[in-house]
C-alpha cells in the first residue's frame, strides 16, 4: 500500500489522504458507512461517495451533499471530511444526529473536481476549474458550476475557454458533472435535499441564480436558511447573509444547485464558507475547526427542516 500523509480534521490532506480516509473510515464505521464509486474524473480518479446512516432495510429520505466543486476552495473538503466524522463519532449521543442518521442517509461527496483538487496542491494553489483539455485552445478546464442545465451559458458565464468561468463546450460537458446529474437523476425519488459547499463569502444561498425570478419555493427556502445561518451564528458570532444566489451574490448560470432545484430537489443551497476575503481561498488551518462546527449547526438544521416536512 502507497504511504499517504497522515490524515487530520484540522489540516488540509491531500486527494491520496482523503482517498485513503475514505476507505478507512468506511471500514471502522460499517454499521453506518457505506462506500460506491458513481464514475471515474477526466484523469481517471474514482469519484467516492460515501453513503451515511443506520442500515434499515428500508428507502429512507436523503440529503446530497458535495464539496471540493472548486479546486482551490480548500476549507470545502474539509468540512465533508469533518461531517462524516462528526455524524459517526455523535451518533448515539447527539440526539438530533441521532434521530436524522436513524430516519434518513447523507450521500457525500467529500472532492468533486478531484483533478483540480489535485492540481491545486502540486502546480497552482489558486485553480479554480476541472483539468479536461478544451479543443482549439491552449487553456485546461470548466468551471463545474457552470456546466449544468439551468439557463446554461447565458449569464455570468463564459464561452471562453480560458476563462474562469468557463460553461464547457456543451451541458455537462466534464465527466464529473455527468457522473453527479447521472446519480442524482438515478436517485430523484429518495434526494429531498442537495447541498454544495463552496467557499469563501459567508453566504447561504438558493435559486436562483441564473436569473431574478423567484422560486416556487421561495419563502420556505428563505426561512429555512435564515433558521441554519441564525443556527450557524449562535456558535461563534460568524455572520452570514442568505438570499437567492442572482441578488445575493451575482448572477450566474449552469450551477448545480439551480439545476438540482429544477430537477424537483425542493431544498437545494449552496453554502459560500468562511471568510469575507481575509484570506480568502487561502483560509488559515486554525479557522478548519470552527468553522467546521458552525456549519454543523446549519446543516443539522436544515436536515431536520427536511427530515420534518
Ligand atoms: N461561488 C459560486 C460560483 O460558482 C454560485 C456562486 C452559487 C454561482 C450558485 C452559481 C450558483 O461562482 C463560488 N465561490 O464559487
Ligand atoms: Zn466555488
Amino acid at each position: 500500500k502507497r504511504a499517504t500523509k497522515a490524515h487530520g480534521y484540522t489540516k488540509y490532506n491531500d486527494w491520496a489522504t482523503i482517498s485513503e480516509w475514505v476507505s478507512s473510515i468506511a471500514a471502522a464505521n460499517a454499521d453506518l458507512i457505506s462506500t460506491q464509486v458513481i464514475g471515474n474524473t477526466y484523469e481517471g480518479r474514482p469519484m467516492h461517495l460515501l453513503t451515511i446512516g443506520k442500515k434499515t432495510g428500508s428507502a429512507k429520505p436523503a440529503i446530497f451533499m458535495d464539496c471540493g466543486f472548486h479546486a482551490r476552495e480548500w476549507i470545502s473538503p474539509a468540512f465533508c471530511q469533518w461531517f462524516v466524522n462528526e455524524a459517526v463519532t455523535t451518533y448515539g449521543t447527539d440526539s438530533e444526529m441521532t434521530t436524522l442518521l436513524d430516519s434518513m442517509d447523507f450521500f457525500v461527496l467529500p472532492v468533486f473536481n478531484i483533478d483540480g483538487y489535485a492540481y491545486s496542491w502540486s502546480n497552482d494553489r489558486m485553480w479554480r476549474k476541472t483539468r479536461s483539455p478544451n479543443s482549439g485552445s491552449n487553456c485546461v478546464g470548466t468551471d463545474p458550476n457552470r456546466n449544468f442545465d439551468a439557463g446554461w451559458c447565458t449569464v455570468g458565464a463564459s464561452s471562453n475557454p480560458c476563462s474562469e468561468t468557463y460553461c464547457g463546450s456543451s451541458i455537462e460537458s466534464e465527466i464529473e458533472s455527468k457522473n453527479l446529474a447521472n446519480f442524482i437523476r438515478s436517485n430523484k425519488a429518495v434526494v429531498k435535499a442537495y447541498l454544495t459547499v463552496h467557499s469563501y463569502s459567508q453566504m447561504l444561498l438558493f435559486p436562483y441564480s441564473y436569473t431574478y425570478d423567484l422560486a416556487a419555493d421561495h419563502s420556505e427556502l428563505l426561512s429555512v436558511s435564515r433558521g441554519a445561518t441564525s443556527a450557524l451564528t449562535s456558535l461563534y458570532g460568524t455572520r452570514y447573509t442568505a438570499g437567492p444566489g442572482a441578488a445575493t451574490i451575482y448572477p450566474a448560470a449552469g450551477g448545480s444547485d439551480d439545476w438540482a432545484y429544477d430537477l424537483g430537489v425542493r431544498y437545494s443551497y449552496t453554502f459560500e464558507l468562511r471568510d469575507e476575503g481575509f484570506y480568502g481561498f487561502l483560509l488559515p488551518e486554525s479557522q478548519i475547526q470552527p468553522t467546521c462546527e458552525e456549519t454543523m449547526l446549519a446543516i443539522k438544521y436544515i436536515a431536520t427542516h427536511v427530515l420534518n416536512n
